[in-house]
């Protein structure tokens, strides 16, 4: 049974310890400020939210280490089949913060054109597959996605986030019996933040671990500190490396902490002890990273705390810019579905011009979550 966590900075518990990643010194630098990042986008998502500016936000508060330590395992042309956590995956990936906060306010800007959820993002030109709302789903993609890469013969890999819940998933199943059956370049990332809204993990599967549902599917499965960034840097190109050199897929699960909400409609302190949030602020992944940086000689308190001031006031910008931005024009609503408009849909398209700002009051109407 997989029960061993693998851990680099090792101070959250017994575990196997793992080298530490030969990065360089701005190597790590830049693991810190994608976290820190990716921190200060969600805060500033968050506030938005409570301030009614925008309608809805899934922040990942707690999870920064498991975002950027496997995303940084990537090359530019692996893919990421992710799922809502993971805003930090598509910083990496050099999406502007702008574009995301595009989405969430539904503007002009939004390459989804307002017409999907906030936070679902999609970014094609990044390899970045559009975000899905039923749970599991991308599992499948990706696994797909996998079998096409193998067939052309390109050389890439994808890689999949989910979340605890989904390994109860139909999808779970499907996508880690096609890429293990077909051997297919795929790395499946579960982090395991505990919940999946209010049901604890324990409710969730009666496996020890979810690595150890790996065996299953006939694939190699490690159990990975997930508030450890250079632990989960390790495990994820080790699973990357095997995927490219045609091993097939690997199942990381990576164990971790959801620090904040569900998302911006949920009231954690409903279903989660006190003591367990406490537990794990104290396991703050951030700041983890960064009394490692210190006691290794990599940096200063004051250069950290640049780095956070810096992201603030990115996000701050990032946010003003978005909110300036009009609405998606009303003709793109019938943009990307035919390459020829069909008639019925050209009739329907001029009764919607036709009708002017009749109903532009609907369009400040209260976010149905
Ligand atoms: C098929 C399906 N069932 C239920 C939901 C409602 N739902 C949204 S998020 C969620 C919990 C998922 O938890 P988990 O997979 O652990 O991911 P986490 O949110 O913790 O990152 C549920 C049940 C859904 N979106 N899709």
């Amino acid at each position: 049974m997989t029960t061993t966590l693998e851990t680099v900075m090792g101070t959250s518990g017994p575990g196997l310890e793992l080298a530490a990643p030969r990065l360089t010194r701005e190597q790590f630098l830049v693991l810190h400020r994608a976290m820190v990042r990716t921190r200060k986008l969600d805060e500033r998502g968050m506030k938005l939210q409570r301030q009614g500016r925008i309608g809805f936000y899934v922040p990942s508060f707690g999870e920064e280490a498991a975002q950027i330590g496997s995303a940084a395992a990537l090359d530019a042309a692996d893919w990421i089949s992710p799922s809502y956590r993971q805003p930090g995956t598509a910083l990496w990936r050099g999406v502007k913060p702008v574009e995301m906060l595009d989405n969430c306010f539904g503007n002009a800007g939004d390459a989804a054109k307002g017409r999907q959820m906030p936070v679902h993002y999609t970014f094609r030109s990044r390899n970045f597959i559009s975000i899905g709302s039923p749970i599991g789903t991308q599992i499948a993609h990706a696994a797909g996605v996998a079998m096409a890469m193998k067939i052309r013969g390109d050389g890439h890999v994808c890689l999949t986030y989910l979340g605890d819940g989904a390994t109860s998933s139909n999808d779970f199943h499907t996508g880690l019996n096609f890429g293990g059956v077909f051997k297919a370049p795929c790395v499946f990332i579960c982090i395991n933040n505990q919940y999946a809204i209010s049901l604890c993990v324990t409710g969730q599967t009666t496996s020890v671990s979810i690595a150890d549902k790996a065996v299953a599917y006939g694939m190699p499965g490690r159990r990975v500190d997930g508030n450890d960034v250079l632990a989960v840097y390790s495990a994820t190109k080790d699973a990357v490396d095997a995927a490219r050199r045609g091993e097939g897929p690997t199942l990381l699960e990576l164990f971790s902490f959801r620090m904040g909400p569900h998302s911006s409609s949920d009231d954690p302190s409903r279903y989660r002890p006190k003591a367990m949030e406490e537990e794990w602020a104290a396991k703050d992944p951030i700041q983890r990273f960064e009394k490692w940086l210190i006691a290794n000689g990599h940096a200063d308190a004051a250069a950290l705390a640049a780095v956070h001031a810096a992201a603030e006031e990115e996000m701050s910008e990032a946010a003003k810019e978005s909110e300036t931005k009009p609405a998606p024009a009303k003709d793109s609503l019938f943009d990307d579905v035919f390459a020829e408009r069909p008639a019925g849909l050209l009739k329907q398209r001029t009764a919607l011009l036709a009708e002017g700002d009749a109903h532009a009051a609907d369009m400040n109407a209260a976010f149905p979550l």
